[in-house]
């Protein structure tokens, strides 16, 4: 089932989704290739791939990882790509592929048997969370003692789940956190071409005047104002037209039927639409499913061999796979990028690996918070998911805080104003493997978090005070006003420059990258996507420029 229609698909788009098409109606867990693209492939590789051999192996399907298979495809090199979720394209009983975040189902958490959500209650009532049988679903929380982080899990990683705000950084804060990259090729090349191939676009600010669905951003809007603050609207790879036929009626509402975390069964560009489709087109990508990879190593010849876990819908494991490569791209996640370079390095299997992996881990400056209203500033109990506006107080050298207008669409008036603030947090964590119970731990103290919290409790006290109002304390659990302690943007673990060169390539293990977000040390200032996907465009071009003409 197609969820939404990618503008200006090309014909390698529509092979690719075909293929995707194909893939769920016969319930398969392989993607691709299609008979008809291959043909159509302009530079086809003269090596086939072997069935234990690929010549490069993808390992993830989030950003980092769609655009490295893409372009790996289009240069004619076969690619297998491995997720360990599955793929979201076949709708259940009740007809929609993604459950919504008023009434959560297994679709929801990845093998969990209560949901897990950011908000966690309402006026300090559990009636937020459900429970749930366990199943592969499409978030999941990782815990670590005194951080926990969200995270998507399916062909598409996290852009099946978030909310889609594709955000480019401020330059000088780009060049600060990313020294060594060159600031104007991203900005004049790879930004605009990471925003054109995710389908960015805006909401239209007559409609966003006019609609209720954005009232709760113009009552913050009106509130920051008053505090002196400035707001600015946030671009998005949702389509703002599907989006105004949802609100006049003329669509399947998904945006405006409370779907966000959960994922969005139509309206949304996720990239299972946009770069994987494309590599898929390509026919020489390939992408298995359910596929946990637990370990990577070395072989004499210089390839690389990656051990998966084939896992079927209830977690057990239905056989293991060994798969040889001769280049190993990871774009599993902060988390998943760095666990898997940790178990290799501490294991002994990838021994030359650099002291770095695991260092220069953040949240990137995350909080979540919620301001109580007066009864007439009501927020409007039609909310759409997917957030347009921020305050930007980036350039207040005394305290930055980039805050989006976040909604919470629960079907009501509830009068709450709700905020995720990025604030620059300069605390760096560590992620460390041991072995005795084959876990990773993160090194991250409350404290540390607190920088962040306060930062965001600053702008948002200078709010309350211009406008007389007052924090939720009834959100969160343990009446805090402010939540510090949960991430949706990992960061870090494998830092560009430090545990690869400045092109991702793995210090000692040549023939080995990084793709994805544990390239960025820790912080960017806005919410990261665009960032990490204009990266990988940047880093693939290079190794395949260079590492492929030796
Ligand atoms: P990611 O997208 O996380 O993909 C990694 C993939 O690897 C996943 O599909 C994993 O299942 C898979 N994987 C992990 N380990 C393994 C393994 N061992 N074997 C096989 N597969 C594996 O990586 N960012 C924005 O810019 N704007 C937003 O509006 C926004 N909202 C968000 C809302 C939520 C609820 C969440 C959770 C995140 C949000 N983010 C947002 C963050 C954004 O989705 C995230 O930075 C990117 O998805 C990270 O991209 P990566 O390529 O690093």
């Amino acid at each position: 089932m197609l969820r939404t229609m990618t503008p200006h698909l090309t014909r390698r788009h529509l092979l690719g989704l075909g293929a995707l098409q194909t893939a769920a109606a016969l319930g398969l867990t392989r993607i691709g290739p299609v008979p008809e693209a291959r043909a159509a492939t302009a530079a086809p590789s003269s090596r086939a791939a072997a069935a234990d051999h690929t010549p490069a192996l993808v390992i993830g399907s989030g950003y980092g990882s769609a655009v490295t298979a893409l372009r790996l495809g289009e240069a004619g090199i076969p690619t297998l790509v491995l997720e360990m979720g599955r793929l979201w394209d076949t709708p259940g009983p009740d007809g929609k592929v993604f459950c919504s975040t008023r009434a959560p189902d297994h679709r929801s958490m990845w093998f969990r048997t209560r949901t897990e959500a950011p908000l966690a209650q309402f006026l300090w009532l559990d009636v937020v969370n459900k429970d749930i049988t366990p199943y592969p679903g499409v978030l999941d929380r990782v815990r670590f003692d005194a951080m926990s982080v969200y995270v998507g899990r399916g062909v598409g990683g996290g852009s099946l789940v978030n909310g889609g705000m594709a955000v480019t950084p401020q330059r000088a804060y780009f060049s600060e956190m990313l020294p060594t990259v060159d600031a104007g090729a991203m900005y004049d090349r790879y930004f605009p071409l990471a925003q054109q191939m995710l389908g960015v676009n805006s909401v239209d600010p007559a409609w966003f005047e006019s609609t209720e669905w954005y009232r709760f951003s113009r009552i913050s809007r009106k509130h920051a104002a008053k505090a002196g603050l400035k707001t600015v609207f946030v671009p998005n790879v949702y389509d703002f037209g599907y989006m105004q036929r949802e609100a006049a009626g003329q669509a399947v509402r998904s945006a405006l039927a409370g779907e966000v975390i959960y994922g969005n069964n139509h309206g949304k560009r996720g990239l299972d639409q946009t770069y994987l489709a494309a590599a898929l087109g390509t026919g020489n990508v390939t992408v298995d499913t359910l596929h946990r990879v637990r370990a990577l190593r070395a072989q004499p010849d210089g390839t690389y061999v990656v051990t998966a876990d084939r896992i079927d819908t209830a977690g057990r494991v239905v056989g293991t796979r060994e798969i040889g490569c001769d280049r190993l791209f990871l774009g599993a996640g902060s988390l998943g990028s760095t666990e898997l370079l940790l178990r290799a390095r501490e294991s002994g299997a990838l021994p030359d690996l650099s002291e770095q992996i695991g260092k220069g881990w953040g949240a990137n400056g995350n909080v979540m918070t919620a301001r109580a209203n007066h009864l007439w500033d009501t927020v409007g109990a039609h909310q759409a998911t997917m957030p347009v506006m921020g305050i930007d107080d980036w350039s207040n050298t005394a305290n930055p805080v980039f805050a989006e207008i976040a909604p919470l669409p629960m079907g009501f008036e509830h009068w709450i104003s709700l905020y995720l603030a990025i604030t620059r947090n300069p605390e760096r964590g560590t992620l460390t493997y041991h072995a005795g119970t084959d876990t990773m731990r993160l090194d991250w103290t409350p404290e540390q978090s607190k920088v962040s919290g306060d930062a965001a409790r600053k702008l948002f006290d200078r709010i309350n005070l211009r406008n007389a109002t007052i924090y939720r304390y009834d959100l969160f659990g343990g009446n805090r006003p402010v939540a510090d302690d949960f991430t949706y943007h990992p960061l870090g673990g494998c830092v560009l420059g430090r545990a690869t060169d400045d092109y991702g390539r793995v210090r000692g293990a040549p023939g080995v990258y990084v793709t994805d977000g544990a390239l960025v040390p820790g912080s960017i200032g806005v919410n990261p996507f665009l960032t990490i996907t204009a990266l990988a465009e940047r880093n693939i071009e290079r190794v395949l420029a260079e590492d492929y003409r030796r």
